[in-house]
């Protein structure tokens, strides 16, 4: 315990606790801030937190591993390894492009290996939750976690929980609080400021892991970081990361016939992706066992390669409909989709239905097909935009299935002002065909990102009938197409 205290207090004299006044990305103030990547500048406080850790490690049952997140958690997984002679494991942010292509470096012998992760913040618990789902799906057991910093925000125990995670913390923020004041590092005001914040049910915020950004040596922001934060939704954003980190901006239309074909050709193409969209009803499942077990699997996938899943359901109609199309089981889209794509004809009510459920949406402001009215009637995109922005629903639309712009340009024609942006997606993209006989109409990659402005491109024909043994070369070959137009139209280096 006087160990513990003595962490708290350092973890404040470092910097990696500050108090005063911080604008989180939803424009809310917080009088708080966590940022634990500083530890690894003061070897003793590594050393300190190294021993507490390795205290609670003991008092855990027997692991055979340990894997720590990315990226402050690996230096302390490290130590620990080394001291304690406990092997690791290291979950890849991203899939190898070459090589081995492997996901999890390290040694374990499927359904035996026993892990024990570590982390150093948790808030919600995504990361931990997406480390183990990854490692599960290599057949590692995981069901334990320790952490250094939490944040006590509720969900984050409900999500662990849910996905059978049991976690232990090293430090929660009352005891923070509690020390910093007898301490003298905190006054009273600043004590009852912050718990009145987290009473609201606000979440500390933490420092977010920097897009691959370009500093300048004045200390300027680099570019895709400064797009980033141009985009309406912190859902938007992650999307963004997602491009740049994987180079791609290729959204993989998996119009199979078979869920069982949507899952091999998620695991061959997975890292050339940055989303994959489903149409899940119209897969063939044979029973209510498949869909479980296909929502699983692509889960899985979608956290091992890091892409985003878009059901592409074309919601429209009224809220409490919907609901209820987006809940009900057997697909259950609310549980396993990031995006679902939504027609504006039902107006922005239903819009809350999505938001309840924390779904990201995207807008069809436009078809692909011949005649399709959205592209045909006067001011349809403009009035669906306008929906968006009057009804102040910028936070879930991460953007709009178009075929032209829908308010201010990322960074292509007209771009480079400050408004906020959505991001578009655009379907109809071939470079195969130019069209197919049920009114489908196709452009190039080219022609859709630098002339009609597109920032992702949706592809399903273009590579399912290449064949299976060609689907890595085509998908390859749209995602470098689209990432070259996209850094030119971006201006990104
Ligand atoms: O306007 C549109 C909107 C969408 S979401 N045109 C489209 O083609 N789509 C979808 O994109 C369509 O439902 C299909 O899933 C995909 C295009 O597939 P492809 O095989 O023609 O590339």
């Amino acid at each position: 315990m006087a160990k513990v205290s003595e962490l708290i207090l350092s973890l404040f004299d470092v910097g990696a606790v500050k108090f005063g006044s911080f604008k989180l990305k939803s424009g809310i103030q917080s009088p708080i801030y966590f940022d634990l990547r500083v530890i690894i500048s003061h070897p003793k406080l590594m050393q300190t937190i190294c021993e507490i850790l390795e205290e609670v490690v003991g008092g855990l049952k027997a692991v055979d591993v340990i894997c720590g997140v990315p990226y402050t958690a690996l230096p302390l997984a490290t130590i620990i390894s080394v001291r304690k002679n406990i092997p690791m494991v290291i979950k890849r942010r991203e899939q190898k492009l070459y090589g081995t292509g492997k996901m999890i470096e390290g040694e374990y012998t499927e359904g035996q290996t026993k892990c024990l992760i570590l982390e150093d913040v948790v808030t919600t618990g995504s990361s931990i939750v997406e480390t183990t789902l990854a490692l599960r799906s290599h057949g590692i057991l995981v069901d334990e976690a320790i952490v250094v910093l939490n944040r006590n925000y509720p969900a984050a125990d409900e999500n662990l929980k849910k996905n059978g995670i049991s976690l232990t913390s090293v430090v929660k923020v009352d005891q923070l609080l509690d020390v910093l004041l007898n301490g003298d590092r905190i006054t009273l005001k600043q004590k009852v400021e912050v718990e009145k914040f987290l009473a609201e049910g606000q979440t500390i915020p933490e420092a977010v892991q920097p897009l691959k950004t370009e500093q300048n040596g004045d200390g300027e922001e680099g570019i895709e970081s400064s797009l980033s934060k141009k985009l309406s939704s912190p859902k938007s954003q992650k999307l963004f990361d997602i491009i740049i980190s994987k180079q791609s901006n290729l959204c993989l239309s998996a119009d199979c016939e078979t869920w069982q074909e949507l899952i091999s050709i998620g695991e061959v193409v997975g890292s050339k992706i940055c989303a994959m969209k489903t149409h899940v009803d119209a897969l063939s499942f044979q029973d209510p066992n498949e869909i479980a077990l296909f929502k699983r699997k692509l889960a899985e996938l979608a956290s091992e390669h890091n892409f985003v899943i878009i059901e592409d359901r074309k919601f429209a109609d009224i809220g409490s409909t919907v609901m209820k199309q987006l809940t009900a089981a057997p697909f259950s889209i609310s549980e396993w989709a990031h995006f679902v794509t939504v027609h504006s004809i039902p107006g922005p009510g239903m819009l809350k239905a999505f938001k309840e459920k924390d779904k990201g949406v995207i807008l069809i402001a436009e078809m692909s097909s011949v005649g399709n009215l959205p592209s045909i009637l006067p001011d349809y995109k403009k009035k669906t935009l306008e929906m968006v922005e009057e009804s102040g629903n910028e936070d879930i639309v991460v953007g709009f299935v178009s075929q032209s712009r829908v308010g201010s340009s990322l960074g292509g024609k007209g771009g480079g002002g400050s408004a906020t942006c959505f991001l578009q997606f655009t379907p109809g993209v071939s470079l195969h065909s130019t069209g197919d006989a049920l009114g489908q109409q196709y452009v190039t990659v080219r022609n859709a990102i630098l002339e009609r402005d597109a920032d992702v491109i949706i592809v399903g024909r273009g590579i399912l009938q290449q064949g299976r043994e060609k689907w890595v070369e085509a998908a390859e070959q749209y995602r470098k197409e689209g990432w070259e137009a996209l850094k030119e139209k971006l201006q990104l280096k």
